[in-house]
């Protein structure tokens, strides 16, 4: 009785992992400094998504995530949330205002070897 069970959830799984696709990306998120990296990082550690770094440098974040668990909208929407601007998500002024002094990125850049 348990085996066909067993063999309906293997065929509906292999199923979905057809259908789902893994993607890397690489888009610019404003940021300034290491404080910046783990709130990004850590903001996107959400189911669908694989993989999540971002460079403090070239403010380059790369990330590996599942289509059909997450979109890129709601990535660039979590990190706005997080108060990190993004080429198509804008963080609220008021979360923007709550970041430390060294992470206000629109109003100053901070040199990374200043802030470990
Ligand atoms: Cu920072």
């Amino acid at each position: 009785m348990k085996t066909p069970i067993v063999l309906l959830l293997l065929v509906v799984s292999t199923y979905s992992f057809g259908q789902s696709k893994v993607v890397t990306t690489n888009l610019k998120v404003f940021g300034n400094c290491v404080m910046c990296k783990k709130r990004i990082e850590t903001a996107l550690d959400q189911p669908g998504i694989k993989k999540a770094v971002w460079d403090v440098k070239s403010k380059n974040l790369e990330v590996v995530y599942n289509t059909s668990k997450i979109s890129l909208q709601k990535i660039n929407d979590i990190i706005a949330a997080a108060g990190h601007d993004t080429e198509t998500a804008k963080a609220k002024e008021e979360t923007y205002a709550l970041l430390p002094f060294c992470c206000l990125y629109r109003d100053h850049e901070m040199n990374m070897n200043d802030h470990k």
